[in-house]
């Protein structure tokens, strides 16, 4: 009996051993609950802050996210807590934020439906409330703190300014008419607004962790590109309801996230690019699309393949087989062809989406940036020029044949690119490296950098867009005290400079409804 007694009281002393180093350490799951959850919300899932999930940090390392709580983030709602936390709780709560929740976060049909709000005294108006051109307006996404400003492109001064969702990425999506903008955060909401009465129409969330948003070319759906959860959802552009959600899976069942979804006006049809499996998914926004094969039927009892299934009509899918999972697309002229990245980021792979398949490969080492691809004609030749993330160069292809005509070196990897029509010149970024500052300016036919410009020296100066007719190219100056600068696009001289918070992108009404040749779509 002794020697029982003895053995519980060693089992009793290790057990005490083993415990006190995990109650001595701050309980971040508690901590999360008393500070955090209110804004973040209880499952990590946003509320008037931002998703604090490990894919929503995005290139976020853990030291910074420490520093965001110890100092708080200038320009918005997030509190330093340097004061009320010590060093350990802060280190536990990012050990917290920046792991996996025990079960996966949902976002169903239901949730999207419950988050829908539409705005419920919107100013009815059957033309603008200001005198200034209403196709020649710029919005401008200023992430710094998380607001938009419209742009009078011919006085070049704001109309208005207002806040957004936290997080805006992609390009904001405009009706034909040039009436309505979408804008969509990395959070999944997506926001309705008026150009012509400057007032937001309504808002929705469409996922948890989105990537970029289209508008079909009739102008009445919007397809979301959701990570998290792994679904392609539809929403009605006049009143954001839910039309359809597609989970991503590929033809045998394997989930996907969906990296991006484009429109594709001549083919009247959403195209999106599956991050986790080799097939591209076009889905048809025309009620009248013809019948097009969506997978194999299996018959488990006969163990064997019974036929193609398929669908037509209104958001008919078609899935296109890649050789690999391709991302980040550059379509041609008439949307017959794409060009796509392989993640292994040494060439891109053209699709032609008219026969389904594969048609070329182009060797692009440095991860070409192809969603930045800008094209125009040269020599009678249609042509298209991308940067690449990771070497300081940009390349230029014949859209013929597909050869690689032209490769320039720059002073570093760039992001964006940009032309017009009306414009001989193609600017583009250096986006990385020690010169951030940077901009350079090629010309279209001899494809020479001609000048190279550096609007605040030492402060990252990017994306570049032009007002509708190519008189002007504004430049953002990535900074919290940011700013855009005015160049007059033929003399390159500096016109004006607005001050602005971290302006990421700006994008023209004109040029984007009428797809001009170099701005993104
Ligand atoms: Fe973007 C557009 C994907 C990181 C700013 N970015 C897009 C689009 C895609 C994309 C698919 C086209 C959307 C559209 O117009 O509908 N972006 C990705 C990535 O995969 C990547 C590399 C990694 C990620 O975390 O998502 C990425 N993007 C960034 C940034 O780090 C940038 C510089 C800062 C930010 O805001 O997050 C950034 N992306 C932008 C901007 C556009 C964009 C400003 C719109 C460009 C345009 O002129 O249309």
């Amino acid at each position: 009996m002794r020697w029982l007694l003895q053995l519980v009281s060693v089992f009793a002393l290790a057990a005490v051993w083993f415990t006190v180093p995990a109650l001595a350490g701050p309980d971040a799951k508690e901590l999360y609950a008393a500070r955090c959850a209110s804004c973040h919300g209880p499952e990590r899932l946003g509320g008037t802050g931002p998703v604090l999930l490990p894919d929503s940090f995005g290139r976020l390392k853990k030291e910074q996210i420490h520093k965001v709580i110890e100092n708080g983030r200038p320009a918005t709602q997030m509190p330093a807590f340097a004061d009320q936390l010590t060093e350990t709780e802060i280190a536990a709560l990012v050990e917290f934020v920046t792991s996996q929740p025990k079960t996966p976060p949902t976002w169903a049909e239901a949730d999207i439906t419950s988050s829908r709000s539409m705005a419920a005294n919107v100013q009815k108006v059957d033309k603008p409330i200001y005198s200034a051109d209403p196709l020649n307006l710029f919005v401008v996404v200023e992430t710094g703190d998380h607001h938009a400003t419209i742009l009078d492109g011919d006085k070049l001064e704001p109309l208005t300014r207002f806040a957004t969702k936290p997080a805006l990425h992609g390009g904001p999506k405009f009706t034909s008419d040039g009436r309505y903008v979408f804008f969509m955060s990395r959070d999944g909401w997506v926001t309705k607004y008026d150009l012509w009465a400057l007032a937001e129409v309504g808002e929705v969330r469409a996922g948890i962790n989105s990537r970029n948003i289209a508008l079909s070319s009739d102008g009445k759906h919007i397809a979301v590109a959701n990570y998290l959860p792994k679904t392609l959802v539809i929403l009605s552009a006049e009143d954001l309801s839910v039309e359809k959600v597609f989970e991503a899976a590929d033809k045998d069942g394997k989930p996907s996230r969906v990296s991006a979804v484009y429109q594709a006006p001549q083919r009247k049809s959403f195209i999106a690019a599956l991050k986790d499996v080799p097939e591209i998914w076009e889905v048809a926004t025309d009620p009248d699309a013809p019948p097009v094969y969506t997978g194999l039927v299996h018959s488990h009892e006969k163990g064997m393949v019974e036929g193609l299934a398929s669908s037509s009509g209104l958001f008919a899918l078609r899935r296109i087989e890649t050789p690999v999972p391709m991302d980040d697309f550059f379509f041609d002229r008439n949307y017959r062809n794409l060009i796509g990245s392989a993640r292994d980021g040494n060439e891109a792979i053209v699709v032609n989406l008219n026969v389904g398949r594969d048609i070329a490969r182009i060797p692009l080492p440095g991860l070409p940036h192809l969603g930045s691809g800008v094209s125009w004609m040269r020599n009678g030749h249609d042509v298209m020029a991308t940067p690449h993330l990771k070497e300081s160069r940009i390349s230029v292809i014949d859209l013929a044949d597909w050869s690689v005509i032209k490769t320039l070196d720059t002073k570093g990897p760039g992001f964006f690119m940009r032309s017009h029509e009306d414009s001989p010149y193609l600017w583009t970024d250096v986006f990385f490296g020690p010169n951030k500052d940077l901009l350079h300016i090629i010309d279209k036919q001899s494809l020479e950098i001609v000048q190279s410009l550096r609007p605040a020296p030492g402060k990252t100066a990017a994306h570049v867009e032009f007002d509708r007719y190519g008189k002007y190219a504004l430049v953002s100056i990535w900074e919290n005290e940011g700013a855009i600068v005015v160049y007059d696009a033929n003399t390159l001289e500096e016109v004006k400079r607005l001050p602005m918070s971290k302006p990421s992108g700006k994008y023209n009404v004109w040029n984007k409804i009428n797809f001009s040749e170099g701005t993104s779509h």
